[in-house]
């Protein structure tokens, strides 16, 4: 059973996205209120983003994406995120 979650959740940096195709941010958990719950996303601060199924970036991955409405096999399933 997961907490209630209200609304969208943004997750903030203390600097944006460079321009290079590198690893700029990650975070190996989402929490418990945003574990395997979240079904669209948009990338902020010129980031591309990556979403794991499993925590410490384990399981299926997305490609790289500014952003997605519906993140199909990763609906309700995201675990860990990475902004490049
Ligand atoms: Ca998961």
């Amino acid at each position: 059973m997961q907490p209630p979650c209200y609304g969208p959740v943004v997750y903030e940096a203390s600097t944006g996205c460079d321009s290079s195709i590198d690893q700029d941010w990650q975070l190996a958990y989402l929490g418990d209120a945003r574990n395997d719950y979240y079904k669209s996303f948009k990338g902020y601060g010129s980031c591309l983003v990556k979403h794991w199924e499993n925590r410490n970036f384990g399981g299926t991955q997305t490609p790289l994406q500014i952003q997605d409405n519906d993140m199909g096999i990763m609906n309700a399933k995201a675990s860990s995120i990475a902004w490049y």
